[in-house]
């Protein structure tokens, strides 16, 4: 596997150990059938136990029976997951960093000794219902809303576009708590309440194997102890952002190493005018160029898992890493998919499913724009948003 600059020479043993544990799960349980899975549109929820067996959902909290893994080791899981697939660590991101991260996070003890063992463990799926069908870039528009009556809070609103919806047990929920003046406020909302529905999204043409849908809320009665009482206002949902961009950061390596891996592998086996077409110069410098992008975008990812470690990570070196990252993984697929000829559009190989994923992956936890604009606005001192 390509690391071409020493960078796992300084790995510890737990982290190589984490590394090896999902590479090899990827290797037998994803790569098999996700070509499949792809194509025809569905989740592999089988791999959902063993991936909590594994320790897969959030190892890098404390407590609650946690690994307490290191943010190099989170990083690493996050880049072999999606070595294997977008979707596959998209499950496991959501789960960990979206769901788990808030409750560990923001929620009581009762939340958190009610949820996360079983979350951690895959015995229960979550959701995170942030994006609604008007308010996708700027959710600080949203519309959702939490009428407190008396011990209970009433909730109405469509959130869209959400990962793991149709499967899941819980979605973490932000509405507007217009008993509090309208602040954004996190609740936990178990899917078989009445009022609630979670259609799935058919049809897409990316990510297609992850289970995506809407989240429709009509009069959802839960109980008041369900808010998560220790945030208020979109800090809430955007520092959940932080965690999940993070693992996209490390994610988005996987993806365009397997693209990378798959494309050097068909350059030396493919013969064309007499010999492989690894060893003509045009090959060569796609190879080198893939290669060392990929480098670059893991240096990137190292370095923020040692800002993360030391508690030094501010949001915007993560929307660069991502947004980095992502457009890295979007051109190497391309490159890689450009070097298999006619049989890269198949799905007998991985390249064009990674870069069909990738147009979800440049798009969601905040487009390649937005983290433009939030970079620059670190870099400027003047928000473009407003
Ligand atoms: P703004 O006024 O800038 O900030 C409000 C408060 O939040 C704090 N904050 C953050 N904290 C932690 N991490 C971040 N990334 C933060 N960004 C802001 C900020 O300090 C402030 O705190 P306080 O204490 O002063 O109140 O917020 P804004 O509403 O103007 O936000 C602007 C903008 C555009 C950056 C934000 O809305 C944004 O990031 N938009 C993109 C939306 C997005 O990323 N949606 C993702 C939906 S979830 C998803 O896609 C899951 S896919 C998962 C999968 O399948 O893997
Ligand atoms: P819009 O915000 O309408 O943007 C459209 C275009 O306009 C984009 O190119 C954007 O970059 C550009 N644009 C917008 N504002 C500006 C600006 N100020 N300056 C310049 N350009 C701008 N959401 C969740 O809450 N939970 C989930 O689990 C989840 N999972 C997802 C899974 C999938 C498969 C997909 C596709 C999306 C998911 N999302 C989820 C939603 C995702 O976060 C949103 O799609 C994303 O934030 C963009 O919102 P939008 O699609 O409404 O696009």
């Amino acid at each position: 596997m390509l690391d071409y600059l020493d960078l796992e020479a300084d790995l510890d043993e737990k982290e190589r150990l984490i590394r090896e544990t999902a590479r090899e799960f990827v290797d037998d349980r994803v790569r098999p059938e996700i070509g499949e899975r792809f194509e025809d549109g569905s989740f592999p929820t089988d791999l959902i136990g063993e991936m909590g067996e594994l320790g897969f959902y959030a190892p890098n909290l404390e407590g609650y029976d946690s690994p307490n893994v290191s943010e190099t080791a989170y990083g690493l899981l996050m880049q072999e997951l999606e070595a294997g697939d977008s979707g596959i660590r998209s499950m496991a991101s959501v789960q960990g960093a979206l769901v788990m991260y808030p409750i560990h996070a923001y929620g009581s003890d009762e939340q958190r000794e009610n949820w996360l063992p079983k979350l951690g463990e895959g015995e229960a799926v979550g959701c995170f219902g942030l994006t609604e069908p008007e308010h996708g870039s700027n959710p600080s528009a949203m519309e959702t809303s939490a009428d407190r009556e008396g011990e209970r809070y009433v909730l109405n609103g469509t959130k869209t576009w959400i990962t793991n919806a149709p499967i899941a047990d819980v979605a973490v929920v932000w509405a507007r708590d217009r008993s509090e003046g309208g602040d954004v406020r996190g609740f936990l909302v178990e899917t078989d309440r009445e009022g609630v529905s979670t259609p799935k999204i058919e049809d897409k043409l990316s990510m297609r194997a992850s289970s995506t849908g809407s989240l429709e809320l009509r009069d959802v009665e839960i109980p008041a102890e369900n808010r998560l009482p220790d945030v208020s206002g979109m800090k809430g949902p955007l520092s959940c952002l932080t965690q999940a961009r993070y693992g996209i950061a490390w994610g988005a390596v996987g993806a365009a190493r397997d693209c990378f891996e798959v494309a050097r592998e068909y350059a030396s086996d493919r013969e064309q005018f007499g010999g492989p077409i690894a060893r003509f110069q045009l090959q060569q410098r796609k190879i080198a160029e893939m290669a060392t992008q990929i480098s670059l975008g893991q240096l990137l990812a190292y370095r923020l898992a040692d800002l993360k470690e030391r508690g030094d990570l501010r949001p915007e070196q993560v929307s660069m890493a991502k947004r980095n990252n992502v457009r890295m993984a979007r051109e190497t697929a391309r490159t890689a998919r450009e070097m298999l000829g006619g049989n890269g559009i198949t799905t007998d190989y991985s390249p064009m499913r990674h870069m069909a994923n990738m147009e979800t992956v440049y798009t969601y936890e905040g487009t390649h724009d937005i983290h433009t604009l939030i970079v620059g606005e670190e870099l400027t001192g003047i928000a473009a948003f407003e």
